[in-house]
């Protein structure tokens, strides 16, 4: 064999090898090292060389078995009917091109109707009833053999143990996802975490872990739900429709969940507009999916076009892009906030994560540098979420190099100012111990200053609030209103023009309101509900800034720690200066007059809140509340006046409406603190 025939071998073996040891980890340890899109980029390079090179094609090659082996510690269950797999498109074409195939092999190519679903990330099973009983329940195993997880099923309580009405057939097997929703997975891994046990990576993780428990009390303590999304086996002659839509509505009938965004549609455009309509709604549900999934409705046009390898052809799954993504970590920063804390931010190799090119994520505090055990020069997993600063996530083994890799060294200075850091006992966070002497302290607590909830200073971007500082321009917030037109005008991309608007609005922003003056200082937890309680219950600066530790406690929202730093801010003469420049300047606001308790406008009226607000948290919209005389309540009862319900509300939500109480969406809410001057 020549040489380079000898390399592709070599390769060949190379990459089976490291996708054996992937597939171990995903479906035997429940622990995968890499994220799907590694995976079927491996795979993807495998096929393509096998098929260059048929002589290297093996039986045992992993991609000739896509799947993993039962665990032997379960009993195996065969699967009566096998267990197809899923194939998968990544793009309108590709969606295309898969109605084209079905058009091809029909010889017909009328708009055809699907049933459409989302593809839930959790772990397919197999649930056998008899008599209306169920009597198995199997894991999907590698489709042909499964494990026998019939106790751990039942624990489910989402799965019924006897099936409705009396028309089922008499053997039917119910086919469908077990998944853990998001918030259950938040909270058993705040449990974990509390109690030693193993924190899980991702929900999917966690529903595997849990349905994989030889203890089936374990189980029954996971949050597990299920929804059925197709038939296995069923007794010959039963009465099941010819649609696989009316199908899952017979279940439904029969009391398996099936889940409530199932939707017909007909034609390609329409798969895309359902694609898209959940895409929308993908951060609103309640549980983790990866995609959609299309199914060819009729069953009989199904069994026509039949499948190859072992998904089916009249099937695919859309999935979303990519939220996880392999690269390198090439060094480690370290960025000094407002309050001083320093958080190490990871600069990484640019990799694009589901079309947003990713080079920083954060690595938060030294815990968790410590708990990822992450060096400079490995290869890590990024996740990206939403709009929220991409995570590192874990670092891959397999891929270390031991020679390239250099410890991540927790800075004992300030990497900006030079002050010693410090870290209080059971703080995670490091800090500089600079205050405003620090640039980084100072440009943030600047930028912080001029925010829109805060003075609202319009025309101060960020970069010229860094470059002022910078210049040794200003060295308080107080300085801003010293600067004059010429000298802002000298600076980078502003001109005479700009630098006289930038004057005006300096000059328009002096005034203002005691509470946004509050929160404008920038002192540790006090947020723009907390300074809005503080103005609303002291009234003046005065009475703020000599109020003691227990007068502080006293004001609604307001507890222990954030009187300490209320107390510990007005108590250091820096920080008096500071305030004195600025009223000195000209800072005012209009006197707050006195209302006795008995004139606020929501006095004795009890509100509930339950969901998610999207506008303002929970916590902001009980403290305006608080501040309008209202009574916030964690549960509903007959004495309560009104339930606010955010998105996914539940149990609360349907209290509510049982008792007859008022309900308040989010914009009936907003309107309310409004009409009352409290927002
Ligand atoms: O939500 C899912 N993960 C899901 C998986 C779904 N909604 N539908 C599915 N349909 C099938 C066929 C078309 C074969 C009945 C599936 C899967 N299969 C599947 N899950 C794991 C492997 C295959």
């Amino acid at each position: 064999m020549n040489d380079s025939l000898n390399q592709i071998k070599q390769q060949i073996t190379e990459l089976r090898s490291l996708l054996e040891d992937y597939n171990y980890q995903y479906y035997v340890e429940d622990n995968p090292s890499v994220p799907d899109a590694e995976y079927d980029r491996v795979m993807k390079e495998l096929i393509s060389l096998e098929q260059a090179h048929p002589e290297f094609q093996s039986p045992d090659s992993p991609s000739q078995k896509v799947g993993g082996e039962a665990l032997s510690v379960f009993e195996q269950v065969e699967h009566r009917v096998p267990m197809l797999s899923l194939d998968n498109v990544f793009s309108d074409d590709e969606l295309k091109a898969f109605e084209q195939r079905i058009f091809d092999r029909l010889k017909n190519s009328q708009p055809l109707e699907f049933s459409c679903e989302p593809k839930l990330d959790g772990l397919a099973i197999s649930i056998l009833y008899r008599d209306g009983k169920l009597v198995q329940a199997a894991t999907r195993g590698d489709g042909r053999v499964g494990e026998n997880v019939t106790d751990n099923i039942k624990t489910i309580r989402s799965i019924p143990l006897k099936l409705r009405g009396d028309n089922y057939p008499a053997e039917l097997e119910v086919r469908g996802e077990v998944f853990m929703p998001k918030a259950g997975f938040e909270k058993l891994n705040v449990y974990q975490k509390e109690n030693g046990g193993k924190v899980f990576a991702n929900p999917r993780n966690a529903a595997a872990g849990s349905l994989r428990q030889l203890d089936s009390k374990i189980t029954a303590a996971r949050p597990l739900a299920f929804y059925a999304y197709s038939t296995g086996y069923f007794s010959p002659g039963a009465d099941i429709a010819g649609s696989h839509f009316a199908r899952m509505m017979q279940l439904k009938g029969w009391g398996l969940p099936v889940c409530p965004v199932i939707k017909k549609v007909t034609g390609s455009d329409e798969l895309a507009e359902y694609y898209n309509w959940i895409g929308e709604q993908r951060n609103n549900l309640a549980y983790e999916i990866d995609g959609v999934v299309y199914k060819v409705d009729s069953i009989e046009l199904q069994e026509t076009l039949g499948f190859v390898a072992r998904a089916p052809r009249w099937a695919t799954a859309h999935k979303f892009p990519a939220q996880e993504e392999i690269t390198k970590l090439l060094d480690v920063e370290f960025q000094v906030g407002r309050t001083g804390a320093i958080t190490p931010v990871a600069r990484l190799q640019p990799v694009s994560v589901g079309g947003v090119t990713v080079s920083n994520a954060t690595l938060h505090n030294a815990d968790e540098i410590a708990r990822l055990q992450i060096k400079i020069g490995d290869t890590v997993i990024i996740r990206r979420a939403g709009d929220v600063i991409p995570q590192v996530v874990s670092v891959v083994e397999e891929k270390r190099c031991d020679a390239e890799l250099k410890d991540i060294v927790f800075p004992t200075e300030c990497p900006v100012c030079g002050s010693h850091v410090e870290r209080i006992e059971d703080e995670a966070v490091t800090r500089c111990s600079g205050g405003l002497i620090c640039g980084a302290q100072l440009k943030e607590s600047i930028k912080h200053f001029a925010s829109r909830k805060a003075l609202d200073v319009d025309g101060l971007g960020n970069k010229l609030v860094e470059a002022f500082v910078d210049l040794n321009l200003i060295k308080t917030p107080a300085d801003l209103f010293t600067l004059s037109a010429e000298q802002i005008a000298k600076m980078e991309r502003m001109g005479p023009k700009s630098a006289e608007n930038l004057v005006n609005s300096l000059q328009k922003s002096k005034q203002t309101t005691l509470a946004k003056f509050l929160y404008s200082l920038g002192i540790r937890e006090v947020g723009e509900a907390t300074a809005n309680n503080l103005a609303l219950y002291f009234k003046t600066l005065d009475a703020v800034q000599n109020a003691t530790y227990e007068q502080l406690i006293e004001v609604n929202d307001v507890g222990k720690v954030v009187a300490e730093h209320i107390v510990s801010f007005f108590s250091e003469a820096h920080n008096q200066a500071v305030i004195q420049a600025l009223l000195d300047a000209g800072i005012h606001w209009p006197e707050i007059k006195a209302v006795s308790e008995d004139e606020l406008p929501l006095k004795d009226k009890t509100f509930v809140l339950t969901g998610t607000l999207s506008t303002m948290g929970r916590n902001d919209a009980k403290a305006h509340l608080q501040t309008l005389g209202a009574k916030v309540s964690g549960s509903v009862s007959a004495k309560t006046h009104y339930l606010v319900a955010g998105e996914s509300a539940g149990s609360k939500l349907s209290k509510a409406q049982d008792l007859g109480v008022e309900i308040l969406n989010e914009d009936d809410l907003t309107a309310l603190l409004t009409e009352h001057g409290a927002i």
